[in-house]
């Protein structure tokens, strides 16, 4: 049985992930599910160490459903289909909240990222994830590119939570300047905790969450991960979905519409890029 999202939480939610850059759905995972996750999870990791390019994310696995793993493709370690990803990506309780606060048009990658962050794993730059910078597609006052989150564990400033600049999804700080591109090799080689992708912030915020809460947030939003000062393993499971096909607005959209966005091409496809563009202010 799912239960409704109360609306006056579907409509804060909505507001926070448009305003803020992301939100939490508390409590979404079953616990049967979370539970398979762990164990699946964690047998994963054991097989593989992390290979220290990927040191501060912990872990670059993709696993994909197996309903989009193309026949003659051959799995290795890192990328491989496996049937538990459907049952994340099309979990019920996880669509109707999504349905609930009006994420229209929603199409999950059918792949999962597993982000382990080991015992006393370092913490994760600051960055934002959006690679389409070039598109007028960046300049929407609504998401139209989100990652869905479960930690697998509770997690806190000890054991490495999530970190997030609000607003700055839309709103142009000195980091976007400063920061070399997300997960590419110059990032990936800092080794200097005193560079500002690692410097604390007065505008960040800790994003403790419970194990199953979902959080939803913006491609562009800047965010990191603290360090895991603990000696157990803190993972994380990201789903990418695409949300409201551009240039089309959200149905409940009411308020202005930047005009790179009202005259986009949708025709237009743009070359990829990490380096944010003119379309962030
Ligand atoms: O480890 C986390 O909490 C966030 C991971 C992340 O943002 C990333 O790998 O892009
Ligand atoms: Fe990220």
């Amino acid at each position: 049985m799912i239960d409704p999202l109360p609306k006056t939480d579907a409509l804060r939610c909505r507001q926070q992930l448009v305003d803020d850059g992301y939100t939490i759905l508390p409590g979404i995972m079953p616990d049967d599910l979370l539970n398979d996750l762990r164990t699946w999870s964690d047998e994963v990791f054991d097989r593989l160490p992390v290979d220290p390019k990927f040191r501060y994310q912990g872990s670059d696995m993709h696993v994909a459903t197996e309903r989009s793993w193309p026949a003659d493709r051959v799995p290795d370690e890192r990328r491989f289909a496996d049937p538990i990803v459907e049952r994340i990506i099309d979990q019920p309780q996880q669509l109707a909240v999504c349905a609930a606060i009006g994420m229209e048009d929603l199409r999950a990658h059918d792949v999962v990222i597993l982000l382990s962050k080991p015992a006393f794993g370092p913490p994760l730059y600051w960055h934002q994830d959006y690679i389409n910078w070039n598109s007028p597609a960046a300049a929407t006052p609504w998401p139209t590119k989100i990652f869905l989150s479960y930690y697998m564990t509770d997690t806190n400033r000890d054991n490495g939570c999530l970190r997030v600049i609000p607003g700055t999804h839309r709103h142009r700080i000195d980091l976007h300047d400063i920061l070399p591109n997300a997960h590419e090799a110059e990032i990936q080689a800092l080794e200097d905790y005193g560079h500002p992708a690692f410097l604390d912030r007065d505008d960040a915020i800790d994003v403790p969450l419970r194990a199953g809460d979902l959080v939803i947030g913006d491609a562009r939003l800047m965010h990191g991960a603290w360090p895991n000062g603990t000696d157990q393993r803190r993972t994380l499971i990201l789903a990418w979905h695409d949300v409201f096909q551009f240039p089309q607005p959200p149905s409940w959209w009411t308020g202005e519409i930047p005009e790179a966005v009202r005259t986009a091409d949708p025709g237009i496809s743009y070359e990829s890029t990490r380096t944010p563009s003119q379309f962030i202010v």
